[in-house]
């Protein structure tokens, strides 16, 4: 070997040094390491992601209600007088209220989100890592396609559960169809000068009725619909309208609350005392809905004592025709007692009388707290006494009472 073959090699090993030394190094790298780490983020979006589908609560749709929370029902019922009485203790018994802490809660737990995972591991190779003059005779690297992202079961959502299965589940009873009657606007005397004084006009806005009292399969139907709660236990009383020979009965055991569901899933709510009265009386001074005759067992169904009617408790809703009011509303005297929606309160009369001697118009008292008596009217198939019956007559029960002869029926805008 020459010296210049010498020189010439020797100048070939420097440049082969040279060049494979800048090629280890990443410039896109500031530390010249690519590597990532792929659980990073996805740990930081599990630590913020909130839990979602926490148990859903049922709950009245007035916060001021209170669902059997009182440990004692204090309803005074038929042994209460007329009028202005003060509430006493029912001699036929009280039962404590059974707990509604066991509605069914609903909802649905999901997983806990983690969010995007972040890159695979291995990015990317660097670019323009060539060997200079190999252009020509070595192949560049094919592009690089990231692999997809495997499966990650913390982000992966479960199967939805299955549908119900005809064949298998129990169907809803079907809901019987609701009849509501139009009562047109009006002007009426509202009281009796001496079971509910003092006497007062009293304006109503024209609305609807149902022209029964809601019945064991109307409310069976919000029950199945997951609406209502069951009304099976009572604070007072067997409500013993649990077997199917009573679905045309009307229901009872039923607090305020519960009607005022059941009415809201009807498409209503539950009158005000002064519609309930208005309604009762068709507009009129009459007593009774059929007039001013003495309630016998043509015309209602109550006590034996007083109406040899063939019922011994409830009765298949619109059994007494000849009863029925001026509009066609059945057993708004007698049969089961019925919510309406006002505090009772012993002066409102009074302070009407005093405020609007013209009549106020469409008149609701809701002043007062959640535990507070509010009204019941019409009587039922408990009283022997027909000022029970009387259409102007004021009973009261706590809301949270659930009765044996308590139940309701609805009203909505016309
Ligand atoms: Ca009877
Ligand atoms: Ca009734």
């Amino acid at each position: 070997m020459t010296s210049t073959t010498r020189m010439l090699v020797g100048t070939l090993a420097l440049m082969l040094v040279g060049c494979t030394g800048s090629a280890l190094i990443d410039p896109t790298s500031p530390t010249g390491n690519n590597e990532q780490s792929p659980t990073t983020r996805a740990d930081a979006a599990a630590e913020t992601d909130p839990q979602m589908g926490d148990s859903l609560h049922l709950e009245p749709s007035d916060p001021d209600l209170v669902l059997h929370t009182d440990p004692v029902d204090t309803l005074p019922d038929e042994t209460q007088g007329p009028g202005t009485q003060p509430p006493v203790v029912d001699p036929s018994g009280i039962e404590d209220g059974a707990a509604t802490d066991d509605v069914p809660q609903t909802g649905t737990q999901f997983p806990t989100s983690s969010g995007n995972e972040g890159p695979p591991a291995g990015g990317p190779t660097s670019p323009g890592f060539e060997t200079p003059g190999d252009d020509a005779t070595v192949d560049p690297s094919p592009p690089v396609v990231p692999p997809p992202d495997p499966p990650d079961p913390t982000t992966d959502l479960p199967p939805p559960p299955d549908p119900p299965d005809p064949t298998t589940d129990p169907s809803p009873p079907p809901a019987p169809a609701v009849t509501w009657i139009d009562l047109p606007d009006g002007t009426f005397s509202m009281g009796d000068t001496t079971l509910a004084s003092p006497v007062h006009l009293v304006q109503l806005s024209a609305f609807r009725m149902t022209g029964t009292e809601v019945t064991v399969a109307q409310y069976r139907s919000c029950v199945a619909a997951g609406v209502c709660i069951s009304a099976e236990t009572c604070t007072w009383g067997d409500p013993n309208q649990d077997d199917d020979s009573k679905l045309d009965h009307p229901i009872v055991c039923v607090s305020l609350a519960m009607a005022r569901t059941c009415c809201q899933w009807l498409g209503g709510d539950l009158p005000t005392e002064a519609q309930w009265e208005y309604a009762a009386r068709g507009g009129t001074d009459r007593a009774y809905p059929w007039g001013n005759t003495e309630p016998d067992g043509t015309l209602t169904n109550c006590d034996p004592d007083l109406c040899s009617d063939g019922f011994a408790e409830t009765s298949p809703v619109g059994s007494f025709p000849a009863g029925a009011s001026l509009h066609g509303l059945y057993d708004m005297a007698g049969n089961v007692w019925e919510w309406v929606l006002d505090c009772y309160d012993g002066t409102y009369y009074a302070t009407m009388h005093a405020t609007c001697p013209a009549g106020c118009l469409d008149p609701l008292n809701l002043a007062c707290n959640s535990s507070a008596y509010r009204v019941l009217r019409g009587g039922s198939w408990l009283n022997d006494a027909a000022t029970f019956l009387h259409a102007a007559n004021r009973s009261l029960a706590v809301p949270n009472g659930t009765k044996k002869s308590v139940g309701f029926r609805c009203a909505a805008a016309p």
